[in-house]
Protein backbone atom coordinates (compact mmCIF):
# COMPACT_ATOMS: atom_id res chain seq x y z
CA UNK A 1 0.00 0.00 0.00
CA UNK A 2 1.08 3.50 -0.90
CA UNK A 3 0.27 6.88 0.99
CA UNK A 4 0.55 10.32 -0.30
CA UNK A 5 1.44 12.92 2.19
CA UNK A 6 0.69 16.55 0.68
CA UNK A 7 3.53 19.13 1.55
CA UNK A 8 1.07 21.64 2.81
CA UNK A 9 2.98 25.04 2.25
CA UNK A 10 1.33 28.86 3.35
CA UNK A 11 3.79 30.74 1.54
CA UNK A 12 2.66 33.52 -0.32
CA UNK A 13 4.28 32.89 -3.32
CA UNK A 14 3.08 29.84 -5.04
CA UNK A 15 4.73 27.38 -7.58
CA UNK A 16 3.24 27.08 -11.05
CA UNK A 17 2.01 23.72 -10.75
CA UNK A 18 0.60 23.95 -7.27
CA UNK A 19 -2.52 22.73 -6.25
CA UNK A 20 -4.74 23.78 -3.84
CA UNK A 21 -5.42 21.33 -0.87
CA UNK A 22 -8.39 20.34 -0.05
CA UNK A 23 -9.59 23.30 -1.96
CA UNK A 24 -8.33 25.48 1.00
CA UNK A 25 -6.19 27.94 2.59
CA UNK A 26 -2.88 25.99 1.72
CA UNK A 27 -1.37 24.48 -1.35
CA UNK A 28 1.16 21.51 -2.16
CA UNK A 29 3.71 20.82 -4.61
CA UNK A 30 5.25 18.07 -3.70
CA UNK A 31 4.20 14.78 -2.20
CA UNK A 32 5.87 12.44 0.33
CA UNK A 33 5.32 9.10 -1.04
CA UNK A 34 5.13 6.91 2.44
CA UNK A 35 5.08 2.72 2.16
CA UNK A 36 5.81 0.69 5.42
CA UNK A 37 8.70 -1.71 3.87
CA UNK A 38 10.70 1.45 1.98
CA UNK A 39 12.06 4.74 2.55
CA UNK A 40 10.19 7.45 2.07
CA UNK A 41 10.74 9.57 -1.13
CA UNK A 42 9.21 13.22 -2.17
CA UNK A 43 7.78 13.47 -5.54
CA UNK A 44 5.97 16.38 -7.79
CA UNK A 45 2.30 16.90 -7.84
CA UNK A 46 3.29 15.91 -11.89
CA UNK A 47 4.38 12.16 -10.97
CA UNK A 48 0.72 11.48 -8.98
CA UNK A 49 -1.91 9.31 -10.17
CA UNK A 50 -4.81 11.40 -11.68
CA UNK A 51 -7.47 10.12 -8.94
CA UNK A 52 -4.65 10.88 -5.95
CA UNK A 53 -4.50 14.56 -6.98
CA UNK A 54 -7.81 14.76 -7.07
CA UNK A 55 -8.78 13.59 -4.01
CA UNK A 56 -6.10 15.67 -2.35
CA UNK A 57 -6.42 18.78 -3.90
CA UNK A 58 -10.75 18.62 -4.30
CA UNK A 59 -12.96 21.35 -2.18
CA UNK A 60 -14.74 19.67 0.54
CA UNK A 61 -18.33 19.68 1.20
CA UNK A 62 -20.44 22.09 3.64
CA UNK A 63 -20.29 19.76 6.58
CA UNK A 64 -22.90 20.27 9.14
CA UNK A 65 -23.43 23.91 8.20
CA UNK A 66 -20.19 24.80 8.51
CA UNK A 67 -17.88 25.74 4.82
CA UNK A 68 -14.70 23.54 4.46
CA UNK A 69 -12.85 26.21 3.15
CA UNK A 70 -11.94 27.96 6.00
CA UNK A 71 -10.83 26.84 9.60
CA UNK A 72 -13.63 26.15 11.92
CA UNK A 73 -13.46 26.48 15.89
CA UNK A 74 -15.23 23.64 17.53
CA UNK A 75 -16.24 24.95 20.74
CA UNK A 76 -15.86 22.00 23.64
CA UNK A 77 -18.69 22.02 26.59
CA UNK A 78 -18.24 18.97 28.58
CA UNK A 79 -21.42 18.52 30.63
CA UNK A 80 -19.86 16.33 32.94
CA UNK A 81 -18.90 16.22 36.71
CA UNK A 82 -15.20 14.70 36.04
CA UNK A 83 -13.69 15.81 32.27
CA UNK A 84 -10.09 16.39 32.72
CA UNK A 85 -9.85 20.36 32.27
CA UNK A 86 -13.82 21.47 32.70
CA UNK A 87 -15.33 18.61 34.63
CA UNK A 88 -17.86 19.38 37.13
CA UNK A 89 -17.83 23.38 35.82
CA UNK A 90 -20.71 23.29 33.40
CA UNK A 91 -22.58 19.90 34.70
CA UNK A 92 -25.81 21.81 36.25
CA UNK A 93 -28.01 22.68 32.80
CA UNK A 94 -27.55 26.73 33.74
CA UNK A 95 -23.87 26.98 33.79
CA UNK A 96 -24.33 24.52 30.58
CA UNK A 97 -26.08 27.15 28.69
CA UNK A 98 -24.29 29.92 29.78
CA UNK A 99 -21.03 28.64 28.93
CA UNK A 100 -22.72 28.00 25.63
CA UNK A 101 -23.94 31.37 24.99
CA UNK A 102 -20.22 32.67 25.86
CA UNK A 103 -19.07 30.59 23.67
CA UNK A 104 -21.04 31.32 20.62
CA UNK A 105 -19.60 34.22 20.32
CA UNK A 106 -15.96 33.20 19.04
CA UNK A 107 -16.94 29.29 17.99
CA UNK A 108 -18.54 28.32 14.88
CA UNK A 109 -19.99 25.00 16.14
CA UNK A 110 -20.31 23.70 19.89
CA UNK A 111 -19.51 20.25 20.78
CA UNK A 112 -21.68 18.82 23.81
CA UNK A 113 -20.60 15.64 25.70
CA UNK A 114 -22.10 14.31 28.49
CA UNK A 115 -19.20 11.52 29.47
CA UNK A 116 -16.08 11.59 29.95
CA UNK A 117 -13.38 10.39 27.80
CA UNK A 118 -10.38 11.27 29.53
CA UNK A 119 -7.76 8.43 30.61
CA UNK A 120 -8.82 6.00 32.83
CA UNK A 121 -12.77 7.46 32.88
CA UNK A 122 -15.55 5.05 34.09
CA UNK A 123 -18.58 4.64 31.22
CA UNK A 124 -21.81 6.60 32.00
CA UNK A 125 -25.06 4.83 31.61
CA UNK A 126 -27.12 6.32 28.24
CA UNK A 127 -30.10 7.24 30.52
CA UNK A 128 -28.00 9.63 32.48
CA UNK A 129 -26.13 10.92 29.37
CA UNK A 130 -29.36 12.15 27.87
CA UNK A 131 -30.52 13.62 30.68
CA UNK A 132 -26.71 15.83 30.89
CA UNK A 133 -27.21 16.59 27.09
CA UNK A 134 -30.42 16.55 25.45
CA UNK A 135 -32.27 19.28 27.53
CA UNK A 136 -28.91 21.62 27.60
CA UNK A 137 -29.21 21.20 23.66
CA UNK A 138 -33.06 21.74 24.03
CA UNK A 139 -32.53 24.66 25.70
CA UNK A 140 -30.02 26.01 23.37
CA UNK A 141 -32.64 26.09 20.80
CA UNK A 142 -35.75 26.79 22.27
CA UNK A 143 -33.51 30.13 23.38
CA UNK A 144 -32.94 30.67 19.46
CA UNK A 145 -29.30 29.99 19.42
CA UNK A 146 -28.98 28.58 15.79
CA UNK A 147 -25.20 27.76 15.98
CA UNK A 148 -24.70 23.95 14.72
CA UNK A 149 -24.46 21.12 17.33
CA UNK A 150 -22.25 18.25 17.64
CA UNK A 151 -22.90 15.44 20.33
CA UNK A 152 -20.12 14.00 21.52
CA UNK A 153 -20.85 10.72 22.48
CA UNK A 154 -20.35 6.53 21.02
CA UNK A 155 -23.96 6.01 22.02
CA UNK A 156 -26.74 5.50 19.52
CA UNK A 157 -29.54 6.55 21.86
CA UNK A 158 -27.94 9.64 23.38
CA UNK A 159 -26.91 10.24 19.57
CA UNK A 160 -31.05 10.16 18.38
CA UNK A 161 -31.83 12.30 21.82
CA UNK A 162 -29.27 15.07 20.77
CA UNK A 163 -30.82 14.99 17.13
CA UNK A 164 -34.34 15.59 18.11
CA UNK A 165 -33.32 18.15 20.53
CA UNK A 166 -31.38 20.19 18.10
CA UNK A 167 -28.04 18.61 17.58
CA UNK A 168 -26.30 18.05 13.70
CA UNK A 169 -23.75 16.24 13.80
CA UNK A 170 -22.41 13.20 15.83
CA UNK A 171 -18.95 13.12 16.70
CA UNK A 172 -18.16 9.66 18.26
CA UNK A 173 -14.26 8.49 19.36
CA UNK A 174 -15.30 5.13 19.05
CA UNK A 175 -15.83 5.86 15.15
CA UNK A 176 -19.37 4.14 15.56
CA UNK A 177 -17.13 1.14 16.97
CA UNK A 178 -18.84 1.03 20.12
CA UNK A 179 -22.46 1.02 19.39
CA UNK A 180 -23.59 -1.23 16.92
CA UNK A 181 -26.52 0.62 16.14
CA UNK A 182 -24.94 4.28 15.79
CA UNK A 183 -24.16 3.63 11.95
CA UNK A 184 -28.35 3.50 11.70
CA UNK A 185 -29.16 6.24 13.62
CA UNK A 186 -26.67 8.47 12.05
CA UNK A 187 -27.44 7.03 8.31
CA UNK A 188 -31.07 7.41 9.00
CA UNK A 189 -31.04 10.70 10.77
CA UNK A 190 -29.31 11.76 7.37
CA UNK A 191 -26.64 14.22 9.49
CA UNK A 192 -22.82 14.24 9.02
CA UNK A 193 -19.86 12.26 11.43
CA UNK A 194 -16.83 12.97 12.90
CA UNK A 195 -14.82 9.30 13.01
CA UNK A 196 -11.97 9.59 15.68
CA UNK A 197 -9.35 6.83 15.80
CA UNK A 198 -9.08 5.47 19.20
CA UNK A 199 -7.99 1.99 20.82
CA UNK A 200 -9.40 -0.03 23.46
CA UNK A 201 -11.78 2.06 26.07
CA UNK A 202 -11.62 4.78 27.82
CA UNK A 203 -10.53 2.68 30.91
CA UNK A 204 -7.68 0.92 29.14
CA UNK A 205 -6.88 2.99 26.73
CA UNK A 206 -3.11 4.25 27.64
CA UNK A 207 -1.87 1.03 29.08
CA UNK A 208 1.02 1.14 26.81
CA UNK A 209 0.02 1.63 23.05
CA UNK A 210 1.72 0.32 20.59
CA UNK A 211 1.58 0.56 16.69
CA UNK A 212 3.77 -0.82 13.84
CA UNK A 213 3.95 2.75 12.52
CA UNK A 214 1.08 4.91 14.80
CA UNK A 215 0.72 7.37 11.84
CA UNK A 216 -0.07 4.34 8.52
CA UNK A 217 -2.12 2.35 11.66
CA UNK A 218 -4.47 5.51 12.52
CA UNK A 219 -4.45 6.05 9.03
CA UNK A 220 -5.71 2.63 7.95
CA UNK A 221 -8.09 2.73 11.00
CA UNK A 222 -9.66 5.44 9.38
CA UNK A 223 -9.74 4.13 6.24
CA UNK A 224 -11.71 1.20 7.20
CA UNK A 225 -13.90 2.91 9.33
CA UNK A 226 -15.18 5.36 6.21
CA UNK A 227 -15.70 2.19 4.85
CA UNK A 228 -18.23 0.70 7.02
CA UNK A 229 -19.74 3.98 7.30
CA UNK A 230 -20.09 4.00 3.59
CA UNK A 231 -21.45 0.39 3.57
CA UNK A 232 -24.43 1.95 6.23
CA UNK A 233 -25.34 4.42 4.02
CA UNK A 234 -23.61 7.25 4.67
CA UNK A 235 -21.93 9.35 2.09
CA UNK A 236 -18.53 10.10 2.26
CA UNK A 237 -19.40 14.25 2.21
CA UNK A 238 -21.19 13.58 5.29
CA UNK A 239 -17.98 12.11 7.15
CA UNK A 240 -14.63 13.56 8.74
CA UNK A 241 -11.54 12.05 10.16
CA UNK A 242 -10.02 13.18 13.15
CA UNK A 243 -6.81 10.83 14.81
CA UNK A 244 -7.80 11.16 18.30
CA UNK A 245 -4.86 12.68 19.51
CA UNK A 246 -4.69 11.46 23.55
CA UNK A 247 -6.56 8.38 22.74
CA UNK A 248 -4.31 5.48 22.84
CA UNK A 249 -1.50 7.10 22.31
CA UNK A 250 2.07 8.28 24.00
CA UNK A 251 3.17 12.13 23.43
CA UNK A 252 6.02 10.71 21.25
CA UNK A 253 2.63 9.02 19.60
CA UNK A 254 0.79 12.49 19.22
CA UNK A 255 3.55 13.94 17.82
CA UNK A 256 4.30 11.53 15.08
CA UNK A 257 0.77 12.40 14.12
CA UNK A 258 0.79 15.99 14.18
CA UNK A 259 3.71 16.72 12.29
CA UNK A 260 2.23 14.15 9.03
CA UNK A 261 -1.32 15.78 9.62
CA UNK A 262 -1.77 16.92 6.69
CA UNK A 263 -1.62 12.76 5.39
CA UNK A 264 -4.86 12.69 6.39
CA UNK A 265 -6.32 14.94 3.83
CA UNK A 266 -5.42 11.48 1.18
CA UNK A 267 -8.67 10.24 2.62
CA UNK A 268 -10.68 12.55 0.86
CA UNK A 269 -12.14 13.99 3.65
CA UNK A 270 -11.99 16.65 6.19
CA UNK A 271 -9.92 16.38 9.23
CA UNK A 272 -10.18 17.79 12.74
CA UNK A 273 -7.67 18.21 15.10
CA UNK A 274 -8.46 17.66 18.59
CA UNK A 275 -5.37 18.82 20.65
CA UNK A 276 -6.64 21.16 23.40
CA UNK A 277 -5.21 21.53 26.96
CA UNK A 278 -3.90 17.22 26.80
CA UNK A 279 -1.83 15.83 28.88
CA UNK A 280 1.62 16.01 26.01
CA UNK A 281 0.86 19.54 26.07
CA UNK A 282 1.36 19.97 29.79
CA UNK A 283 4.46 17.39 29.56
CA UNK A 284 6.08 19.17 26.81
CA UNK A 285 5.30 22.70 27.85
CA UNK A 286 5.85 22.14 31.34
CA UNK A 287 2.24 22.99 32.76
CA UNK A 288 0.27 20.69 35.33
CA UNK A 289 -3.13 22.39 34.93
CA UNK A 290 -5.04 21.88 32.02
CA UNK A 291 -6.48 25.21 32.33
CA UNK A 292 -2.98 26.67 32.06
CA UNK A 293 -1.80 25.17 28.86
CA UNK A 294 -4.08 27.32 26.50
CA UNK A 295 -0.62 28.70 24.75
CA UNK A 296 0.52 25.07 24.29
CA UNK A 297 -2.78 23.99 22.79
CA UNK A 298 -2.64 27.15 20.77
CA UNK A 299 0.64 26.25 18.99
CA UNK A 300 -0.27 22.98 18.56
CA UNK A 301 -3.70 24.23 16.61
CA UNK A 302 -1.99 26.89 14.27
CA UNK A 303 0.85 23.87 13.78
CA UNK A 304 -2.78 21.68 12.40
CA UNK A 305 -4.23 24.78 10.67
CA UNK A 306 -1.27 25.11 8.66
CA UNK A 307 -1.63 21.54 7.18
CA UNK A 308 -4.79 22.55 6.04
CA UNK A 309 -7.27 20.49 8.75
CA UNK A 310 -10.24 22.42 8.55
CA UNK A 311 -11.97 21.99 12.38
CA UNK A 312 -10.12 22.96 15.04
CA UNK A 313 -11.89 21.15 18.72
CA UNK A 314 -10.75 23.19 21.54
CA UNK A 315 -11.88 24.73 25.31
CA UNK A 316 -10.49 28.37 24.67
CA UNK A 317 -12.37 29.35 21.50
CA UNK A 318 -12.17 33.09 22.68
CA UNK A 319 -8.16 32.66 22.30
CA UNK A 320 -7.81 30.46 19.29
CA UNK A 321 -10.07 33.04 17.53
CA UNK A 322 -7.83 35.74 18.42
CA UNK A 323 -4.66 33.08 17.42
CA UNK A 324 -6.27 32.51 14.22
CA UNK A 325 -7.60 36.10 13.31
CA UNK A 326 -3.64 36.94 13.36
CA UNK A 327 -2.62 34.04 11.89
CA UNK A 328 -4.93 35.05 8.81
CA UNK A 329 -4.02 38.64 8.53
CA UNK A 330 -0.11 37.76 8.37
CA UNK A 331 -1.25 35.46 5.81
CA UNK A 332 -2.79 39.02 4.00
CA UNK A 333 -6.23 36.93 4.37
CA UNK A 334 -9.46 38.14 5.40
CA UNK A 335 -11.35 35.98 7.44
N1 LIG B 1 -11.19 14.56 22.67
C1 LIG B 1 -11.96 14.41 23.76
C2 LIG B 1 -13.33 14.15 23.62
N2 LIG B 1 -13.90 14.08 22.40
N3 LIG B 1 -13.74 14.17 20.04
C3 LIG B 1 -12.98 14.31 18.95
N4 LIG B 1 -13.54 14.23 17.73
N5 LIG B 1 -11.64 14.55 19.02
C4 LIG B 1 -10.98 14.64 20.22
O1 LIG B 1 -9.75 14.84 20.23
C5 LIG B 1 -11.76 14.48 21.42
C6 LIG B 1 -13.16 14.24 21.29
C7 LIG B 1 -11.36 14.52 25.11
O2 LIG B 1 -11.30 15.84 25.54
P1 LIG B 1 -12.41 16.55 26.48
O3 LIG B 1 -13.75 16.51 25.85
O4 LIG B 1 -11.92 17.90 26.82
O5 LIG B 1 -12.34 15.73 27.82
P2 LIG B 1 -13.23 14.55 28.44
O6 LIG B 1 -13.22 13.41 27.50
O7 LIG B 1 -12.52 14.25 29.74
O8 LIG B 1 -14.62 15.07 28.64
Amino acid sequence: MTYYRPIASVDPSRPTGALPLAGGWCWFSQVEVLRRDAVAEVVPVSALPGEVRDRLSAPRAVFGGLAMDRPQIMGILNVTPDSFSDGGKFLAPEAALAQARAMADAADVLDIGGESTRPGAAEVAVAEEVERTAPVIGALRAGGMTIPVSIDTRKAGVARAALAAGAGIVNDVAAMGFDPGMASVVAEAGVPVILMHSIKTPATMQDDPRYEDVLLDVYDFLKARIAVAEAAGIPRDRIMVDPGIGFGKTAAHNLALIRRLSLFHALGVPVLLGASRKRFIGTIGGEALAEQRVAGSLAVALAGVAQGVQVLRVHDVAETRQALRLWQAVRGEAE
